[in-house]
This record gives structure tokens, C-alpha cells and sequence, in this order.
């Protein structure tokens, strides 16, 4: 058996620096503080029922319920640890949000503080924990406002008020049948897997590359009587298939993971939708703009698809409040801008020239 040479993490990481040669190495620590806390999460769901780590959290943990109204799983408490305390020491953060902490998070001031934002959400799809389904961590690196660098003060929720085009970094892990972990530096896309034996992340995926068309979609059909118009014309067409306006089959995936959904585009195509709809007028969309959709945007859009609200590009989005929801559309660059093209056109047009949305709707009212 021939051994095949390949790149660690910190190997990768020293090589995109060498492209900015007056770089301090605080950004590359960084990210190898958070390599880390994936790699201690990976460990913690690996060993599921063996680490009594799965269900709930017991009476004596204070906060069972999160900002969003969810209820935490022990695991999510755990991670959540995880980042912080791991990333905390290193003197590269001036604070941190996660979707597990209802204010943003100070670093103690026995620490030093750094100029880097560190938002995160540190594990997506945790209701399938229990079930043993594929979760992971989602990532994204800001740089901090420079009065904070100066001053070293404490951050406020507005200092993470950055649209997704600033994020410096962004990425997530994958706990499934192995663990990965999927970068961007804003120099395209790079996939690693977890070497259990040597604790390391391995190079795998050098360039990953989202392919333009695809003939899959993920969205969660039980709440169909609560889209738009212009998604229930999209899914009625790809569920028309061969005989509808598309000319073509479609297979439909769905398993309530982000962040695994967002792998599988990234490996093979496909569209994800959890758009706005009107299922609850106080929240506009199920996910979290700063740790789920400006992440997983920015690294679709480094390796080639595409991210939106449905009405615009998802990393021009101006954030308003530290856990706000919204609309996201991610995946194959020309389905995402037909969806874009189909909220663009009046509703009233799309209503009349869609026999199968007016009188055959298989997502009908
Ligand atoms: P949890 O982390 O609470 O399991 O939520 C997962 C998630 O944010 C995202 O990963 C899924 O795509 C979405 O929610 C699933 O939502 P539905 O349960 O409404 O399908």
C-alpha cells in the first residue's frame, strides 16, 4: 500500500498565509482553536450514549431553554463550552455570540483580547442528537470594529452587525460517518477529514465546487400552506418532473441538519430552501442570519453556488439584532437564481401563468 502525501490543517492554513506575508499568525491560531473545539465536540458525539451526553440537560443545569425558545440539549450546552473555552485563551478574540447565549460573550479580563468576532453555532440540528443523525458546528470569523481593537472594551451586540461579505472566515464541522471540517479564508473552499489516529485534520478536499444545475432539492414540505408564492411555483414545477416546465425529475432530500444538507450540495449540487413564510409573523424564517446563513453563504459562494433570501444575495444583508432569523436560499448557482427570478416577477403573473400552482398544486392551500 502506497501512503498518499497529504496537507494538514496547519499546513494549509501556513500556506494561505504565505499569501499576506505582514500577517501576525493570530488569524491561523484562531482557526486552530476552533479546529480543536470541533475535534473535543466530534469526540463528545462519537461516544454518544457511552459519554452520557445525549437528552437533556439535568434539573441541576440552569438554562434548558435557549434565547431562541428551543430547548438545549446537553450536548449543545457542552459544545457551546467547547468553543468558548477553547478559543477564549488564545488573545485573538474581542468577544464571541453563539446561538446558545442570549448576550454576546466577554473574554474574562485576565485574558488578553484580540481584534478578532468569533459567531457561532455550535451544533446544528442537535434535535437529531438522540437519533443518532449527523450534526455539526457552523463558524464565522469577523474582524472586530476597530474602537474595540483600540480599546480593548467590551463588545456590545452591535459590534457583530456585519453583513456577510466582511466575514474574514467561515466553515463548519461535520459529525457523520467521519468527521470533517469545511473552510474558507476567502481563497475558495477547502474540505478536511479527521485522522482519529493522528487527531489531525487531513486535507481531502483541496478545491470543492458546487455544480451549477442540479436536479435535487431540500425543503421541509409540512409547512407548504405557509410559503410564498413564488417557492410553492418552484417546488410545484420540480415536483411536476419530466411532463412539467422544468422537463425534468427531481428527487427531494430532507433531514432537518443544516449544516449536513449544506455538505451534501457542496459535494454533489442541489438546492436548500428554509424560506420566509407565514407560518409565524414574529419570526421571518427559521434560521439565524449571523451563525447559519452568512456562514454557510460565504462558503457557498466561495466554491461557486449561490446564497439568498429569495429576494437578494444573503451576504448583503445588513444584520439588525445578534440572533435574527431569516429567509435562506443556498446551493446550485442557477437554481438559486431562478428562485431569486420567480420572487422578482409579480405574484399576480405567477398565479395566471402557472396552470400547476392555480389548479393542480401538489402543495395547494
Ligand atoms: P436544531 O439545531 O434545533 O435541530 O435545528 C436545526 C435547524 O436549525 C437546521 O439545521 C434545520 O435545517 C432546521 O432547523 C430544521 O427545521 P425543521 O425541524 O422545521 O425542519
Amino acid at each position: 500500500m502506497t501512503t498518499r502525501r497529504r496537507f494538514t490543517l496547519t499546513q494549509y492554513l501556513i500556506e494561505q498565509r504565505r499569501r499576506f506575508p505582514s500577517a501576525s499568525g493570530d488569524f491561523n491560531a484562531l482557526l486552530l482553536d476552533v479546529a480543536l473545539a470541533c475535534k473535543a465536540i466530534a469526540r463528545s458525539v462519537a461516544f454518544g450514549e457511552l459519554g452520557g451526553v445525549l437528552g437533556n440537560p439535568s434539573n441541576e443545569v440552569a438554562t434548558t431553554v435557549n434565547v431562541q425558545g428551543e430547548q438545549q440539549k446537553k450536548l449543545d450546552v457542552i459544545s457551546n463550552e467547547y468553543f468558548t473555552q477553547m478559543t477564549e485563551w488564545g488573545g485573538h478574540l474581542a468577544g464571541m455570540a453563539s446561538e446558545e447565549m442570549d448576550l454576546p460573550y466577554q473574554i474574562p479580563e485576565n485574558i488578553q483580547r484580540g481584534k478578532y468576532l468569533l459567531v457561532f453555532d455550535p451544533l446544528d440540528g442537535s434535535s437529531n442528537i438522540d437519533v443518532n443523525v449527523t450534526v455539526g458546528s457552523i463558524f464565522s470569523i469577523l474582524r472586530a470594529p476597530q474602537d474595540v481593537i483600540d480599546s480593548g472594551r467590551d463588545v456590545v451586540e452591535a459590534d457583530f452587525f456585519q453583513p456577510g461579505t466582511q466575514q474574514m472566515a467561515a466553515g463548519y464541522a461535520l459529525y457523520g460517518p467521519t468527521t470533517m471540517l469545511v473552510l474558507s479564508v476567502g481563497n475558495g473552499v477547502a474540505g478536511f477529514t479527521l485522522d482519529p489516529n493522528l487527531g489531525q485534520f487531513m486535507l481531502t478536499h483541496p478545491q470543492l465546487h458546487v455544480p451549477e444545475d442540479t436536479n435535487e432539492f431540500a425543503i421541509n414540505a409540512s409547512n407548504s400552506r405557509f410559503w410564498e408564492a413564488p417557492i410553492k411555483r418552484y417546488v410545484d414545477e420540480c415536483l411536476a418532473g419530466k411532463t412539467g416546465p422544468r422537463g425534468k425529475d427531481f428527487n427531494m432530500r430532507w433531514i432537518a441538519s443544516m449544516v449536513a444538507e449544506a455538505h451534501r450540495i457542496l459535494m454533489r449540487g442541489g438546492v436548500f430552501m428554509y424560506p420566509r413564510d407565514t407560518k409565524d409573523a414574529s419570526k421571518p424564517g427559521r434560521l439565524r442570519l449571523l451563525y447559519e446563513a452568512n456562514p454557510i453563504g460565504f462558503i457557498m459562494e466561495q466554491a461557486g453556488g449561490r446564497a439568498s433570501t429569495g429576494q437578494k444575495p444573503m451576504l448583503s444583508v445588513q444584520p439588525t439584532s445578534l440572533h435574527q432569523r431569516i429567509g435562506l436560499v443556498f446551493g446550485s448557482k442557477n437554481e438559486v437564481e431562478r428562485i431569486e427570478r420567480y420572487h422578482a416577477e409579480p405574484a399576480k403573473d405567477v398565479e395566471i401563468d402557472n396552470p400547476l400552482f392555480a389548479k393542480r398544486s401538489l402543495f395547494r392551500d
